[in-house]
């Protein structure tokens, strides 16, 4: 488990007994089911909130991913922040309760369940990244949009950035991509904006990653802009740096690619807390951080949800 000075972070059984509690104390806007099974068999939870949650209502879907990274614990915090802020809030505060009732909002706080609980269960932390399947799979290469292209991910089953013998390969990349694609209905596709949370480095990050041009094939001018205008107003609200994800470095086969490149998602990855400077102690911040580092992401995520009905 988490060291007891960690105790804050959830670990898998408490991030679903959170969702579930979620759940069960707002079952009229709040539903819990799996998108699949990791490599280990765990399920994959995600929890949907919206007015009348279990009918497939018209109205724009927003998707949070969280974890996809098993080392990045943070990250998990930020999604059940959003997940509780959604839920409780909804009773008391207008704004939240018109988000609700206006969108569908899906929220996965483990992507990598098995990566997240190989990380923790010796009590130290091993600083694992991959899935466990064979030496590890980067899931954030693994998906299927110009797999592999373009250098950014590493064919060597021990590197750090192995993108798998295949695209999709991974059970937890194609129960990503199975949720993905069931969310075209009658031929469109009803999420229209994304974010997928890392850690570190305090970053917004939009596509393409595998290219440094900005306008590409698959990129216009005009959609290049509209991820640069909104990449840097979120930015504005967390301090966080804006910039082309492949300014960063080049990638191949991650989220945003793939929800962008496959489904035209409005989609963003963000790093969060810290900013830069700690190796491997970046990844495990003290869990005195989880409420100030996933309030502050608090209106980039306001602006996301309806930025979906835009
Ligand atoms: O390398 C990654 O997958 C991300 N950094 S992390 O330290 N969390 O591993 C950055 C990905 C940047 N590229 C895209 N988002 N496309
Ligand atoms: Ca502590
Ligand atoms: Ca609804
Ligand atoms: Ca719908
Ligand atoms: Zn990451």
């Amino acid at each position: 488990d988490f060291p007891p000075d960690d105790a804050k972070y959830h670990n898998y059984k408490e991030m679903t007994d959170e969702i579930n509690k979620a759940q069960s104390d707002h079952a009229d806007i709040a539903k819990v089911s799996s998108i699949g099974k990791s490599h280990e068999g765990r399920d994959i939870p995600v929890i949907k909130i919206s007015d009348n949650v279990a009918q497939d209502e018209d109205e724009p879907e927003v998707v949070f991913g969280c974890n996809i990274h098993a080392r990045e614990h943070l990250t998990a915090e930020m999604c059940l922040r959003i997940a509780a802020r959604y839920t409780d809030g909804y009773a008391s505060d207008a704004t939240i309760k018109d988000m609700v009732d206006n969108r569908e909002i899906y929220i996965i706080p483990m992507q990598n369940p098995d990566g997240i609980e190989y990380d923790i269960a010796s009590g130290q932390y091993r600083g694992w990244r991959k899935n466990r399947e064979g030496q590890g799979t980067d899931l954030n290469r693994n998906f299927n949009f110009k797999w592999g292209c373009c250098g950014g991910s590493s064919g060597s089953p021990s590197s750090e950035t192995y993108r798998g013998p295949s695209a999709a390969s991974a059970p937890e990349t194609k129960a990503i991509q199975g949720f993905v694609d069931s969310r075209v209905v009658n031929g469109k596709q009803q999420i229209k904006t994304h974010i997928d949370f890392h850690t570190y480095s305090e970053l917004v990050l939009w596509p393409f990653g595998w290219t440094y041009d900005d306008v590409t094939e698959g990129m216009t001018a005009e959609e290049a802009k509209r991820f640069q205008d909104f990449g840097r107003q979120m930015a504005q609200t967390n301090g966080y740096t804006p910039e082309q994800s492949s300014d960063l470095y080049i990638t191949d086969g991650t989220t945003d690619d793939y929800y962008w490149g496959v489904h035209k998602v409005f989609s963003f990855t963000f790093e969060m807390y810290p900013s830069g400077g700690g190796g491997i102690d970046g990844f495990y911040p003290p869990d005195e951080r989880i409420e100030p580092e996933t309030a502050r992401n608090d209106k980039a995520v306001d602006m996301i949800v309806a930025e979906a009905g835009k």
